[in-house]
């Protein structure tokens, strides 16, 4: 039978960077507490012999008070491990070796890893491993897990363990005071200063607000151009294929061709290019530590809205996808306060989403000077406005229907980390670019060749599409839409990619446009078909405000278990986001 081996440890300890060069697996990494929060597993392999490892959510104590925390200490006293591998941190052991005790006076079958000690050992503290080892009573391995040291001793350790430890019996305290020596001039001055500087309340807010706008900025500049070359590398491609299936049926020429590679062909041009720039520097903010620093600086006016300031890294996780969002809401410990991270989560536009933003104001901020920096602050003002609506709809919650007493959490504020530039490239291919990618084949091809059919197939000589639209128009114009829009949304339900792709793709019929030099040219198209600068706040406003994705609604449902917050999940956005685009439309048309 296939040994199990968990890995367990306080959060942050490097858990899932051990994991993943043990199993070449791609766990979520990141420089901050809170990231595994569910168990995950990968298989091991050394000398022809097979390990089954599991990643276990970080745990301060055997006596767990979050939902991730329960798993992990669920697992670990299941008893079902051969061994278990308590991973700590070497620039913090005073505390990390309290978990480490209370471990091995419970479960026989430990071996302990130090790692992060090049960290270490640039604060001046050293670690006496064989002492360490001697006082707990098991065998210990220095690692440093980033650059892979200490890895294959690891696996020999693994590979060979056979026998079982003895069971300690100093206390952490004793084992600390003889085993690290540190030299205390060192330990933390660089980051208390920089502290003082990124979490004051004079400063932390503005530099935040001054990143995400620098952020944008460089997003919405660099993006522009990709998405142009993109569309006129697929517009030569579709060109191609027509000419070659010219003598073709309908089904290869229309279905296929003008179906669904035109939708692929526009949800990479117009949807991937801002992720693929946006998300690598939002990972250098992750792993430099910034993203706790951010939840630090928002704990005031969180405590306001009755909320809880972990709610931000469920934010920020949902800025990439609305799902992870939700899972990433099992680190907070009230169950209430959960369940309002949870409803609250898609106030925060997805990747999706995001990039829907993106291109709706560039196209309709065009002219004058400073134009990328002009369409920076109106994304930025919108992922505000969703950040304001957060903490209304928290508010109004948590005083009415999840009423109940505030929590006090501890939140930690690791030590800075310089990002690795290789390490942040190839994760955001693997986990942005290659999922856009696979999102594209999976959800916008079929979706493509829906919008054809519905184009094509006609009853007393009008579409279907044209019915379902005209159906909408008079409530979608109430709200500054039109029908065409709201179907778009409404078939884009399984995934947000596809639909601005989709409004697109109804449009271009008329106009026969398949391909745009940059993405201020799609203006044209949308304007032709009597998009106004209404139209696109309206359209931009019920992007960031309405129902979540079918993804995110069945992770709504697996997490809270009820039917009727899931519900609630739809409800509450979509609401928001009718009546903001109806007031919206009213004003804006008054003006
Ligand atoms: N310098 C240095 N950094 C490391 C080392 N090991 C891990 N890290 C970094 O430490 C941070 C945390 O690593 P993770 O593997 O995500 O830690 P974790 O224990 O799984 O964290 P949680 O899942 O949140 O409990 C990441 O930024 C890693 O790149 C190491 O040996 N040296
Ligand atoms: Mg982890």
């Amino acid at each position: 039978m296939i040994k199990k081996v968990l890995l367990v440890g306080n959060p942050n300890t490097g858990k899932s960077t051990i994991f993943n060069a043990l199993t070449g697996k791609h766990q979520h990494t990141g420089n901050w507490s809170g990231k595994t929060v569910g168990n995950a597993s990968g298989i091991m392999k050394y000398k022809n012999r097979e390990f089954e490892i599991t990643d276990l959510p970080g745990i301060y104590s055997l006596d767990p008070i979050s939902e991730d925390e329960k798993q992990a200490v669920d697992c670990l006293k299941s008893g079902i491990a051969h061994l278990i591998v308590v991973v700590l941190d070497a620039t913090c052991l005073e505390r990390n070796l309290i978990l480490a005790s209370e471990i091995t006076k419970l479960c026989t079958n430990v071996i302990v890893c130090v790692n992060l000690l090049d960290e270490a050992e640039k604060k001046g503290i050293s670690v006496d491993i064989d002492k360490l080892g001697k006082m707990l009573k098991t065998k210990v391995i220095p690692t440093k897990a980033r650059s892979g040291i200490g890895i294959r001793e690891l696996k020999e350790e693994i590979y060979s363990y056979n026998k079982k430890c003895g069971c300690c019996c100093c206390s952490a305290d004793c084992i600390y005071r003889n085993c690290v020596y540190s030299d205390q001039d060192i330990i933390n001055n660089k980051d208390r200063k920089i502290d003082r500087i990124l979490t004051s309340r004079i400063f932390g807010i503005p530099i935040m607000l001054l990143l995400l706008c620098c952020i944008l900025w460089i997003t919405i500049w660099g993006a522009n151009y990709p998405s142009g070359i993109l569309s006129h590398f697929f517009g030569r491609i579709e060109e191609f294929l027509l000419i070659y299936f010219e003598d073709s049926n309908i089904l290869i020429r229309g279905l296929l061709i003008e179906g669904v590679f035109r939708t692929l062909s526009w949800v990479v041009s117009v949807m991937l290019p801002p992720m693929a720039i946006f998300f690598p520097l939002f990972t250098i903010l992750e792993d430099l530590g910034y993203l706790p620093r951010i939840a630090f600086n928002m704990d005031h006016i969180f405590k306001k809205a009755n909320a809880h300031s972990k709610m931000i890294l469920s934010m920020c996780m949902g800025l990439g996808c609305n799902a992870a969002g939700v899972i990433s809401t099992r680190i907070i410990e009230s169950k209430k306060e959960r369940l309002i991270a949870i409803i609250t989560n898609n106030f925060m536009p997805c990747n999706g989403r995001f990039s829907s933003l993106i291109m709706l104001a560039t196209v309709f901020i065009s002219g004058g000077m400073l134009v990328s920096v002009k369409v920076a602050l109106a994304v930025t003002a919108a992922i505000l406005s969703g950040v304001l609506i957060t903490f209304i709809v928290s508010y109004i919650l948590s005083n009415t229907v999840l009423k109940g007493e505030q929590s006090s959490f501890v939140l930690e504020l690791p030590p800075y980390r310089a990002p690795q530039p290789m390490a942040i490239i190839r994760r955001s291919i693997r986990e942005r670019i290659v999922y856009v990618l696979f999102r594209a084949v999976a959800v916008a091809a079929p979706a493509g060749a829906v919008i054809w059919l519905l184009q094509n197939v006609s009853y007393n000589d009008i579409t279907l599409l044209a019915y379902i639209a005209d159906f909408l128009d008079p409530f979608a114009r109430l709200m500054g839409l039109d029908g065409y829009i709201l179907t778009a949304f409404i078939i884009g339900m399984p995934a947000n990619e596809i639909v601005i792709p989709i409004v697109l793709m109804c449009y271009t019929r008329s106009s026969g446009l398949i391909e745009f030099n940059s993405l201020s040219e799609l203006g044209e198209l949308l304007r032709a078909n009597g998009w106004t600068y209404i139209t696109a706040i309206c359209t931009m406003i019920f992007s960031l405000n309405h129902f979540p994705c079918a993804t995110s609604l069945l992770t709504i449902k697996k997490e809270t278990g009820s039917m009727k917050w899931t519900v609630a999940s739809f409800v509450i956005p979509t609401g928001v986001g009718i009546i903001l685009c109806i007031a919206a439309n009213c004003i804006l048309k008054l003006l």
